[in-house]
């Protein structure tokens, strides 16, 4: 017999002495589980919910498993305790392959006037309405646990619910794509994922498999120039374009054809940060990009993205320089200029991640009437792959019958039962010719129709594994992306190159990648190959076809058009006891009339008293809100307060970076050594800060970073031109 330790002591504790938690159940439920009976009756009686299992069984006990005794094994006919724990165990679905982390929103979707001219889709057709919509944002690489700001592709997926089924764009941030053929893909994300033997690094691609396995693919040198660009840093979820990638056929009411590319356009203008600043909000705040969204749109500061197409005839497109069903090529905007279709609000935070975020299942091929595809083999493979993809992830066929992927018209087929069917399906006919049921559904001529058009060059031939010949120049528009950057935008490529190529351990692999470099435009193999310490060690690659110089297109840069506004943007404002509230109130009122938000930072988390005595409360102290976190910032200690400040490395730390990040400081003239301690060089950017210069400091917030200040401040390569070129 097991030894029994004063049962009665923990048997029956009173209510008083003992945490419901901690409470154990009274062995013998008589009278008071009776008692308690009642209790759940009446609570349930006044709206109360009561907590049940999922057979919806009352629960007496939601704090102790049932025991042999108060110290005894745990019994197996607890059938709460098993299901609360079987369902526990089961809570995590596979996360996606690729584009695991990710955050999302409702809202809706308006068309312009005139959209329907190029396609017969109805939610394109009348501007009044307003089509539901769900928009996933994602990293491809990392896991669904990993970092909102690694160097990334962003997905950009969006689902349509239109009143003809759902519609899903499912594109990213960036025009073009790694490969040419989807068969490559299992291989380019097994390449950039974590390496296998080691299982590092998570959602980086700076590392040996992924540069192996891209500079043995000439056709992702284009894609490398994004990537390596400032596009694949993002400031905000809200601040990216999107693009839908592969060529697409809109057909409108007569039948004719437009060939057409996808452009979402943010409101508040594309942005993005530095890398150093990347990599420092990875470790500041994981979640930037998510918290960045959620808050905006709990804010009522609504994020909005305008929707254009560019649009081709057939002619228009057999004619283009390259290959419309080529996804590593775009079509530079400045030739075929975008055609704004509608607008998109995000206005609504999911009520449940899991349930909306993590169980949403796009699809490429999720289409409408009125739109369909071309044959790009890389969008064929992903008609493929989705639906794949959603049987294993969300464990059976019936998928579509999770709210955030039902559709939100009528839905009738005769598809029926699989894993976890929802739907009671009703009457006896589940096939179809049928006789037995003549109000069933049936085929209407209004419905989807394959559109045959296929591009002249693409007429069906024998059965080959080949790529076309018109796919083969993987290098000139790669290079005039580098010519259509800034100069401050060419130096952030090449310090990306030489970054994610340092870190590469295999010589051999860094040299054939400086080798592409130079194809793509000597100039930046040279300064690549120079910041590494590796000049001349480039191998020589002769591209399959000579590279064009195509005119540069200044549509690509993001810096060259940027907007001057501070709208959703953020600033800082750095205070210490004796500050100046007069300021600080002057520079909220201006920065939340250009629609920015203002955060105080001071080093106690209870905030700062002014100069008057009245506190001020603090939303981050000076380490958990470094100026990372913020676009622009202010420095307004009281005076007194200054010497403790330079005695604090996070308060140097904080006016350091938010000068090497080129970002605007409104400075008052007692923080002054508190500047000078961080290294802070007066320039145009740095505004000394009192009541009337307040308008003076919000102009200089408006027009961005400083980037004249970049090149004193970080190499390797400082933007300095590079070696004389050497002749192709
Ligand atoms: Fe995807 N991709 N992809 N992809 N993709 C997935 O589908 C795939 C590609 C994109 O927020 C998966 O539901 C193949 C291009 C986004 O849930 C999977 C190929 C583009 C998302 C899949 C591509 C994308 C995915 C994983 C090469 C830009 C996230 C989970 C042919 C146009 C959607 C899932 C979300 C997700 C396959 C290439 C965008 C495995 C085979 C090109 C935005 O089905």
């Amino acid at each position: 017999m097991p030894t029994r330790a004063k049962p009665e002591k923990s048997a029956a504790p009173t209510k008083s002495d003992t945490p419901r938690t901690e409470r154990a159940p009274a062995p013998a439920k008589t009278a008071s589980s009776v008692g308690e009976g009642g209790e759940l009756h009446q609570r349930a009686v006044a709206g109360d919910p009561v907590l049940t299992t999922n057979q919806g069984t009352p629960v007496s006990d939601d704090q102790n498993s049932l025991k042999v005794g108060a110290r005894g094994p745990t019994l197996l006919e607890d059938f709460h305790f098993r299901e609360k724990i079987t369902h526990f165990d089961h809570e995590r679905i596979p996360e996606r392959i690729v584009h695991a982390r990710g955050s999302a929103a409702h809202g809706f979707f308006q068309a312009y006037p005139g959209a329907a001219k190029f396609s017969k889709a109805a939610f394109l057709a009348d501007p009044k309405v307003k089509t539901p919509v769900f928009t996933r944002f994602s990293t491809v690489a990392g896991g669904a646990g990993s970092v909102d700001l690694p160097r990334d592709v962003r997905g950009f997926a969006v689902k349509f619910y239109t009143s003809e089924g759902n519609f899903d764009l499912v594109g990213n941030n960036i025009p073009v794509f790694f490969i040419q053929d989807s068969i490559k893909f299992p291989d380019l994300i097994h390449a950039v994922k974590m390496e296998p033997d080691r299982g590092f690094p998570q959602n980086a691609s700076a590392h040996d498999t992924f540069w192996d396995f891209v500079s043995l693919m000439p056709e992702s040198m284009h894609m490398l120039m994004w990537a390596m660009s400032d596009r694949a840093i993002p400031r905000s979820l809200r601040m990216i374009e999107g693009f839908g990638i592969h060529t697409f056929k809109l057909i409108d009411a007569a039948g004719a054809v437009t060939y057409v590319k996808w452009h979402w356009r943010p409101a508040l203008g594309a942005q993005s940060v530095v890398w150093d600043e990347a990599v420092k909000i990875c470790g500041a705040d994981q979640d930037f990009h998510r918290r960045d969204l959620f808050a905006a749109i709990t804010a009522g500061a609504f994020p909005a993205w305008e929707l254009s197409i560019q649009a081709l005839t057939e002619a228009q497109a057999e004619a283009f320089e390259f290959d419309v069903l080529d996804p590593t090529k775009l079509i530079p905007e400045e030739q075929y200029p975008l055609i704004p279709i509608g607008k998109m609000t995000l206005d609504r935070w999911p009520e449940n991640f899991f349930a909306e975020t993590e169980q949403v299942a796009f699809h490429p091929g999720h289409v409408v009437p009125g739109i369909d595809f071309t044959d790009d083999p890389l969008l064929q493979g992903r008609l493929f792959s989705y639906t794949d993809t959603q049987l294993k992830r969300l464990g059976g066929p019936n998928f579509h019958e999770l709210p955030i992927n039902r559709p939100k018209c009528p839905m009738h087929n005769f598809q029926r039962d699989g894993m976890a069917r929802q739907d009671v399906d009703r009457g006896r006919v589940s096939y179809e010719p049928n006789s037995l049921a003549p109000r069933g559904p049936r085929e209407s001529a209004s419905g989807f129709a394959t559109e045959p058009a296929i591009l002249d060059g693409n007429r069906p031939g024998d059965k080959v594994r080949l790529r076309s010949a018109t796919f083969a120049d993987h290098y000139s528009q790669a290079r005039m992306f580098w010519k259509s950057m800034t100069p401050t935008e060419r130096t952030h490529i090449a310090n990306a190159f030489t970054f994610e190529l340092s870190k590469v351990e295999t010589i051999a692999i860094r040299t054939r990648m400086l080798g592409h470099l130079n194809v793509i435009e000597p100039e930046l193999g040279a300064r690549v190959a120079d910041a590494m310490g590796m000049a001349g060690q480039a191998d020589a690659i002769t591209p399959a076809r000579p590279v064009m110089e195509l005119a540069p297109s200044p549509a690509l840069s993001i810096l060259g058009k940027a907007p001057a506004t501070i709208d959703g943007r953020k600033i800082g404002v750095l205070i210490a006891d004796g500050f100046d509230a007069a300021v600080v109130a002057r520079v909220r009122a201006a920065a939340e009339a250009e629609g920015a938000t203002v955060e105080i930072v001071a080093p106690k988390i209870g905030g700062a008293a002014a100069a008057d005595g009245k506190k001020l409360a603090a939303d981050h102290t000076i380490s958990g809100g470094p100026s990372v976190i913020f676009d622009a910032v202010v420095v307004a200690p009281g005076a007194a307060a200054v010497p403790d400040l330079l005695a604090d490395a996070s308060a140097i730390d904080w006016v350091r970076d938010a000068f090497g990040h080129c970002k605007v400081i409104g400075v008052v003239a007692a923080a002054q050594p508190l500047l000078d301690r961080a290294g802070v060089v007066s320039d145009a950017g740095v505004i000394p800060l009192d009541a009337k210069s307040v308008p003076a400091y919000i102009t200089a917030a408006k027009a961005g970073r400083i980037w004249s200040r970049e090149p004193t401040l970080r190499g390797p390569d400082r933007g300095v031109p590079a070696p004389a070129p050497k002749k192709r």
